[in-house]
């Protein structure tokens, strides 16, 4: 699904979190017409691809039930497809969610284990035909920060990582333009990591998949602005890797500043194509 990335200049993936703590008061219609509207003003606000998640893959965070994950994201992908024909993606683990939510219309499967969680995840990928997100990631979201031994070099041991994965889902049948990378920004990497994989991100669009680049409202922005300690404080700061990002050749860019990278993307653009 080429028609998924511009060429020009990367898509805005805008985040649409779907767990209770994002929109917990008044029940599941209330929480699932917030999202909605969300949903649409970032599209308004030109958001190229929704991704909906219903489990937060935040460093210590809980896993959920494949039921409760299917009750939070099924409607919220259906009502948003009911109303608009931007393309979604899931933000989930497991197959059978990834496979509930296309069939109720989503268009792409966001895998933050790079199809590890489960054995049948390869051939699901492989099965629904749809681009895959493969995420470096090393233990899994409760231990990936406990789990801290240092990089030999960060960008290669990444690139060799996602070169693996690639290889292990065209292996299981995945078409290779249904391929994209993404080195995981945040996910039991340092400080310094995640700047190397950012200035080095060039190393990982070169491996010749689209690369998916997701830094927005992280903690290593407070490592470096210690006033940037609540996540809303962290919108310079997303904005600036979002662009190096974008320098580094990625082809998306996932954002919950949808209006504010948009306009970054314009400037950054004028910048580097204008030639008056
Ligand atoms: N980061 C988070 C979740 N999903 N998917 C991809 N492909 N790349 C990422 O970097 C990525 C991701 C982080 O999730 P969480 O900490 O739950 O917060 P939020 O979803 O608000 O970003």
């Amino acid at each position: 699904m080429a028609d998924l990335l511009p060429p020009e200049r990367p898509a805005i993936m805008g985040i649409l979190n779907v767990t209770p703590d994002s929109f917990s008061d008044g029940g599941r219609f209330a929480a699932r017409d917030a999202a909605m509207r969300q949903a649409m003003a970032m599209i308004d606000q030109g958001a190229n691809i929704i991704d909906i998640g219903g489990e937060s893959t935040r460093p210590g965070s809980d896993p959920v039930s494949e039921a409760e994950e299917l009750d939070r994201v099924i409607p919220v992908i259906e009502a948003l497809r009911a109303e608009s024909a931007t393309p979604v993606s899931i933000d989930t683990m497991k197959p059978a969610v990834a496979r509930a939510a296309i069939g109720a219309g989503a268009n792409i499967w966001n895998d933050v284990t790079a199809l590890r969680f489960a054995d049948d995840s390869p051939a699901t990928a492989a099965e629904l035909g749809v681009p895959i997100v493969l995420m470096h990631m090393r233990g899994d979201p409760k231990t990936m920060q406990a789990d801290l031994a240092p990089y030999d070099d960060v960008v290669a041991d990444v690139a060799a990582f996602l070169t693996g994965r690639a290889g292990a889902a065209e292996a299981a049948g995945v078409s290779r333009e249904n391929i994209w990378l993404d080195p995981g920004i945040g996910f039991g990497k340092s400080l310094e990591d995640n700047l190397a994989l950012t200035r080095g991100l060039r190393q990982v669009s070169d491996l010749g998949f689209p690369v998916l680049y997701g830094a927005s409202r992280k903690r290593f922005i407070a490592l470096l602005d210690p006033a940037a300690d609540s996540v809303a404080d962290r919108l310079g700061g997303s904005v600036a890797a979002a662009i190096a990002a974008a320098q580094g050749g990625a082809r998306v860019l996932r954002v919950h500043d949808v209006a504010e990278t948009a306009q970054a993307l314009k400037v950054w653009r004028a910048i580097k194509d204008r030639k008056t």
